[in-house]
């Protein structure tokens, strides 16, 4: 066999650069017939260059782009980046280096980085979130969900992180810490913005249409967080007050011996009587340092302290005392809840502790359990006790019959709750696009008009963060003219989260030259929902959740025509070292770089591709990628080899089962499989031989996989440039089955039954076919098999003892 050996190199950037010079990319958004959106999570510009997870991500996601062409789509496939924001910052504090400048140096090493990779982005249709020309749309959005009171400024106990300075979301915030930077967080009572996503939380529940994976959906509706129940309204004892308390089990209300409020309600200053109020002033200074989390933990114990004061159970008129204590957030419900110690354990553990009374209400139909902590309380099972003429009911019946009553009786009613905040966007750094809010003298806070847009973030800012906004000390930026009033006024300082520019970047790229707006509807209402999104499952309540928001949002608007954003979602699984997450701190990285060096960018695209299934990631080694050059190789030799078919019906087979296999298995993201499917079709060929058009054929199907090895071989074999648009080649389904045999199965000599398998079947395969015979599982099951026989097309034995 004669080979000129395959330059990878000089291969890659043969192609890249023909690709560049042909526009081969750029698509033509007008033709929308047979459209096909396919996005990948954009990236941080960071100071690192691309590193391992990037490469997973984006390669595997490209070949997916490049497959759906070859199917015969119109594929968009656009790239950006998500530049606002704290690494960027971060990065710029460390090295005091502008985050303008250095932001626009990492984006123009990574689009660099990004072309080397061979992918088929579009970037004329690239999209920079910090640059103003995107950054006033952002703006624009605000100034949209502002006007229709979706945008609002509070005054809340919110996260903050004393080591990045500034406020979080709640989604921000990964068990009592910073997403960012891993410190604590505390609460500070802060003015700050908020959108109103809790509006949406109904919506945001609803999947249809969605191809999602289930794990994901289950993360959004457990953050989402939906409880079903009512308010109950107590009247205080002796005052003019009525205290709610949500609950979701209201048919234990006659099982109520006590009451909690959270210590920071603002009624508890008027319902600590005298003789307690030191005591509970104590402990509402005590509850202020602790975190949530702390409050929250199910295995610390429960403190509370009297305030003297009573409720009146609005059932039976029963008086009982109301305590504070931290477990009851003022976050939830109604702050306010009421003590159930019979059934409910928190509660339990607190009664047992303070010496309340704990008397049964319900009484559930397994008869062994008690608390509600063990069973699915909107499923239940059981009766009402010991609760006046409730009594007797069934526990779900007894529960509407109750709400009922207290609606009737104007003393409750029914509520839907939800665990969803409403999400902080304001955050007390520079690198962030400036929320567009003016506050006058007179006329208060003003929306900054349209035409003012963008509000631009200056240059010639301190941005070192000191936990007020930098920009607050920036007289040119912050002292403004009222746009009502025209009298004095001052701009908002903060600036927004990122996470609200990344939450409608996918509706910018196909608009992304527009001047006049922030998208053309009727191109989007075209291009979008995205057909597929990729990107890392970190981001289900967070990025996913928002974007679903904001583009809810403003399909209610009217700016767009469709409601969700993401028709198709994959999640990429992640690389490890030696079992290890790869971190820098660790030291055991793997440099990109080197290894597309050495070996070229397809291998380095194709091992990470074969390391396991998409979705699952793998364990990065150095031996795994040699094999997959050696394969490289292979194929190569074979595609410059002339050695005729021995058996041309045979390699038809093995060819138009490949051409199945590739297409199925890229189709679900088993690029793994695929690859796996392609070196099996080699080996077969370096021993039967192959001619040239299944040559053809095979450098078709490992186009989207290693583009530029595919590239070159299809010119090789004289085909059309380019191959990325040669069509995905079609089987024919009568070559991909396999010849079927019956044969007998022995168990210690005797015919025992008899199996249908494929005539090739592997061992594993025909012995397991063999076990699942009745017949024959009734005479393994009278000893231990020690011994297995297969003769392929013959005859299949166990021998048992
Ligand atoms: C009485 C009761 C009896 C309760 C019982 C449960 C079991 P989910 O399902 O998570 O929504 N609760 C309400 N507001 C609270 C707050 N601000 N802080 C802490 N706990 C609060 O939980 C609803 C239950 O959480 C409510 O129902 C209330 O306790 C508690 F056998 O009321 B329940
Ligand atoms: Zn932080």
């Amino acid at each position: 066999m004669e080979t000129k050996g395959y330059k990878a190199h000089e291969v890659d950037q043969k192609w890249q650069k023909k690709w560049e010079k042909t526009g081969l990319h750029s698509v033509d958004l007008k033709n929308t017939k047979k459209k096909y959106y396919n996005l990948v999570m954009f990236p941080y510009p960071s100071g690192d260059k691309l590193h391992v997870g990037h490469w997973y991500n984006f390669g595997a996601a490209d070949s997916f782009g490049r497959f759906m062409r070859m199917k015969g789509f119109n594929v968009l496939e656009p790239m950006g980046f998500d530049s606002f924001g704290l690494p960027a910052e971060n990065y710029a504090i460390k090295t005091k280096i502008h985050p303008k400048k250095s932001t626009e140096n990492n984006i123009e090493v990574m689009i660099r980085q990004l072309k080397a990779m061979g992918t088929i982005y579009d970037w004329d249709k690239m999209v920079v979130t910090s640059r103003p020309e995107y950054y006033k749309w952002t703006q624009w959005i605000f100034l949209q969900l502002y006007k229709k009171g979706l945008a609002y400024k509070r005054k809340a106990p919110v996260n903050w992180c004393p080591s990045c300075q500034t406020v979080l979301a709640n989604e921000q915030v990964q068990d009592g810490t910073c997403d960012r930077c891993g410190t604590e967080v505390t609460k500070k009572n802060l003015n700050q913005w908020f959108l109103k996503i809790r509006d949406y939380a109904e919506k945001l529940l609803d999947y249809k249409g969605l191809d999602w994976p289930k794990k994901t959906m289950l993360m959004q509706q457990n953050w989402i967080g939906k409880s079903i129940g009512c308010d109950v309204s107590w009247k205080v004892k002796g005052m003019d007050l009525v205290l709610d308390t949500f609950t979701t089990t209201v048919d234990t209300i006659y099982g109520v011996t006590f009451a909690v409020i959270s210590p920071e309600h603002p009624d508890l200053d008027k319902l600590m009587k005298p003789y307690f109020k030191k005591d509970v002033e104590k402990y509402v200074e005590a509850a202020k340092k602790k975190t949530d989390i702390e409050r929250l933990a199910e295995d610390k114990e429960k403190t509370g302290v009297n305030t003297g004061s009573f409720l009146v159970n609005p059932f039976n008129g029963q008086e009982v005392p109301l305590w504070t204590a931290d477990y009851v957030l003022m976050t939830y419900g109604t702050g306010v809840v009421m003590g159930v110690p019979a059934h409910d354990q928190r509660d339990m553990d607190f009664a047992k502790k303070y010496k309340f009374d704990i008397v049964q209400s319900v009484q559930f139909n397994n008869g062994e359990t008690f608390v509600y902590d063990d069973v699915d309380k909107y499923n239940v099972k059981g009766k009402i006790i010991d609760s006046g003429e409730f009594t007797g009911l069934s526990i779900l019946d007894g529960r509407k019959k109750m709400i009922a009553w207290m609606e009737k009786n104007k003393c409750g009613k029914a509520k839907i709750q939800y665990k969803l905040r409403d999400w902080l966007i304001s955050r007390q750094r520079y690198w962030g696009a400036p929320i567009p809010i003016v506050y006058c003298e007179k006329c208060g806070e003003v929306a900054a008009p349209e035409k003012d847009l963008p509000i631009e973030l200056p240059d010639d800012v301190d941005f070192k963060p000191t936990g007020e906004s930098p920009l607050a000390k920036h007289d040119k930026f912050r002292n403004t003219k009222c746009p009502k009033c025209g009298g004095k006024a001052t701009r908002e300082v903060d600036t927004m989260d990122t996470f609200m520019c990344s939450s409608w970047y996918y509706l910018r790229y196909p608009c992304n030259t527009l001047k006049t707006a922030a998208f053309d509807k009727r191109v989007d209402d075209t291009w979008l929902p995205v057909d597929m999104y990729i990107g890392g499952p970190e981001h289900a309540c967070m990025h996913l959740l928002y974007a679903r928001f904001i583009n809810m949002a403003l399909n209610d608007l009217g700016y767009i025509g469709f409601k969700e954003p993401f028709k198709r979602l994959v999640h990429q699984g992640m690389i490890t070292k030696d079992g290890a997450k790869m971190s820098k701190s660790k030291g055991n990285t793997v440099s990109p770089d080197e290894f597309v060096e050495k070996y070229g960018s397809d291998v380095f695209r194709m091992y990470l591709m074969f390391m396991g299934p998409f979705t699952e990631g793998g364990d990065w080694n150095d031996k795994g990628i040699t094999g997959v050059a050696r394969f490289v190789d292979r194929f190569w030799n074979l595609i410059n080899s002339n050695v005729p078919a021995k058996d041309s019906a045979a390699l038809k087979k093995a060819l138009h089962k490949l051409i199945k296999k590739v297409g199925e298995d890229i189709e679900v993201f088993h690029f793994n499989t695929a690859v796996a499917a392609l070196m099996e079709f080699v080996n077969f060929c370096m021993k039967n031989g192959i001619d040239k058009e299944s040559k053809m054929c095979a450098s078709r199907l490992i186009a989207p996989l290693a583009p530029h090895f595919a590239e070159e071989c299809y010119d090789v074999l004289g085909g059309k440039y380019s191959v990325l648009d040669s069509g995905w080649p079609v089987y024919d389904a009568a070559l991909t089955v396999d010849d079927v045999v019956k044969i007998g199965v022995q168990v210690n000599g005797k015919i025992r039954g008899e199996v249908q398998i494929a005539k090739a079947a592997p061992q594993t395969e025909a012995i397991a076919a063999a076990k699942e015979n009745s017949n024959v599982a009734k005479f393994l099951s009278e000893g231990k098999i020690v011994k297995e026989i297969y003769v392929p097309g013959r005859i299949i034995g166990f021998v048992v003892k």
